[in-house]
């Protein structure tokens, strides 16, 4: 909390200091995701408010692998029709990266269909498309079939050239950057995907790490980039919205970073 406060601070006293002098403020980095409170903090979380660091995550781990529901890799169409249904069209989905409205009844292989992306590709910890992590809702989007494929299993870092109908995604040979208004999404269901698979339930333990070419270790970069883009892209109605109906409905767990974006940096 300490740090936060002084970075923020930091943040005002440059900004002012460039208004004073009559010269352009610099570009400041978004600031720390703030503390949020949540009608589950006193029920779902309550092991886990309050705790840092290792405890913090081991606690979430926990909480977010009890009493879960699994569905299949078929059943994902349908749920996906559900979680990410286009709030102004309830015949459409809208599609992660590009942004695009689509019609829920395009979903399939081809050219202007959408399929079923996983966010945390399925190479990286090798769970394929079994039930487990290869139909985890929390990380699973509707995307177009073409921008999904230029996805493929590429680690996510900023940088490289305009992914054509990727709605300002980016890409270059190792990595991909989606547009802005999906950044925060992406590494948030990265991280939930962290702390949900320890390795303990006969698949890989997931984590963040520092790199691109992952390739098929059970790990996925650049973290620091993941961090920035949770604090530059909060959660927003629609991602709340999709926790609260896996919740419900299907898993009947909740993604604890679009909850609290903070525990974030609490924990890396
Ligand atoms: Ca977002
Ligand atoms: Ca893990």
């Amino acid at each position: 909390m300490l740090a936060t406060r002084i970075r923020r601070w930091k943040s005002v006293a440059l900004a002012t200091t460039a208004v004073l002098v009559g010269i352009t403020a610099p570009t400041l980095t978004a600031s720390p995701a703030a503390a949020t409170t949540t009608a589950y903090d006193s029920t779902y979380y309550k092991n886990a408010v309050g705790k840092t660091g290792t405890s913090l995550k081991s606690s979430l781990h926990t909480i977010i692998s009890a009493n879960v529901s699994k569905i299949s890799y078929s059943a994902v169409w349908n749920a996906l029709k559900v979680t990410d249904q286009d709030p102004n069209n309830s015949s459409n989905v809208i599609l992660l990266y590009s942004g695009v409205s689509r019609s829920k009844s395009l979903n399939g292989g081809d050219v202007g269909d959408w399929n079923r992306e996983h966010v945390w590709a399925k190479s990286h910890g090798d769970f394929g498309e079994v039930t487990g992590p290869g139909t985890d809702l929390h990380h699973l989007r509707p995307a177009d079939v073409t921008v999904n494929s230029i996805r493929g299993n590429k680690d996510f870092d900023n940088g490289g050239s305009t992914v054509s109908g990727g709605g300002g995604s980016l890409t270059d040979s190792d990595s991909f950057e989606p547009r802005d208004a999906d950044k925060g999404d992406v590494a948030r269901m990265i991280l939930y995907m962290a702390v949900r698979y320890d390795g303990g339930d006969g698949f890989a333990d997931l984590e963040p790490n520092e790199k691109v070419n992952n390739g098929s270790n059970p790990y996925i970069g650049k973290l620091s980039v993941l961090k920035q883009w949770n604090d530059e892209d909060p959660p927003s109605a629609f991602e709340e919205k999709r926790n609260q109906t896996i919740y419900d409905t299907y898993q009947h767990n909740r993604n604890p970073f679009i909850d609290h974006p903070e525990w974030v940096e609490a924990i890396w």
